[in-house]
């Protein structure tokens, strides 16, 4: 089975590197490398974007959609029963992971401005608290996980939090499960969900015995891509192509 995933970057990688243990198959990726970030762009440039690589990822065939980037899914929302294949929305898949009544959520600005999480959270009769965290995505995609610097940024984003008191955090971008480690340190006795674990939830019925290999396909240079998973220690068999977009 092809399955498709796509980020503007590395952050789908949180993703991916949890659905392919448990569904083992042929993934097809695309990092729109060359248009990132998405999250400081206008939802109907991401929601151009974000068709244009599903409209390429139906051209490969693929039987199931990933989306791996939250800020894409929350201007595919209209969309999402629509598509002719099944389409996994990684903002649905944190809100049902959401369990408890004061819940904090962190995102691009992009997918924070669109409420998409908010109203659904808040439609379940709960409280919420959201913020962007734009700066994370740099600090991932510079693969800069640990340190100083790191801790300093993440106290300064998740600092307004604390007279909130959530009972949860929601990493609503797929970057911020790669600074898991200091966000959980900082948030001390809060649960920090990462959406991609309930996104694994919902497929881990389905049974495939495919050898998992990775296809990526990026819009800016491969090789600069390249550097980057290894850097994260994606293990998985792989091949990198150059896609041709326009900008
Ligand atoms: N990883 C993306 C997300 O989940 O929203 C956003 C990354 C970006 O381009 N800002």
């Amino acid at each position: 089975m092809n399955i498709g995933l796509f980020d503007s970057g590395i952050g789908g990688l949180s993703v991916l590197k949890k659905l392919i243990e448990t569904l083992p198959a042929h993934y097809i990726y695309v990092a729109d490398t060359m248009r990132a970030p998405y999250g400081t762009k206008s939802s109907e440039t991401i929601e151009t974007f974000s068709r244009e690589i599903i409209g390429f990822l139906m051209e490969k065939k693929v039987e199931r959609i990933f989306a791996a980037c939250n800020t894409s899914d929350s201007t595919l929302s209209k969309y999402r029963n629509n598509f002719r294949i099944p389409y996994h929305s990684i903002i649905q898949a944190g809100v049902s992971a959401s369990k408890y009544e004061r819940v904090a959520v962190i995102g691009t600005h992009t997918t924070v401005q669109s409420g998409i999480y908010k109203n659904a959270l808040e439609a379940k009769g709960k409280k919420v608290m959201q913020r962007p965290a734009q700066l994370f995505v740099s600090l991932v995609e510079e693969g800069i996980f640990y340190g100083n610097m790191v801790e300093a940024v993440v106290k300064f984003y998740l600092e307004p939090f604390r007279k909130f008191k959530p009972d949860e955090l929601i990493l609503g971008c797929t970057h911020f499960p790669f600074l898991k480690d200091i966000i959980m340190r900082v948030m001390g006795n809060v649960r920090v969900i990462d959406p991609a674990d309930e996104l694994v939830r919902e497929v881990s019925h389905l049974v495939l015995n495919g050898r998992p290999f990775v296809e990526f396909y990026v819009t800016s240079n491969p090789d600069e891509f390249e550097r980057k998973i290894k850097k994260i220690g994606f293990r998985h068999p792989y091949q990198i192509k150059h896609l041709e977009i326009s900008e």
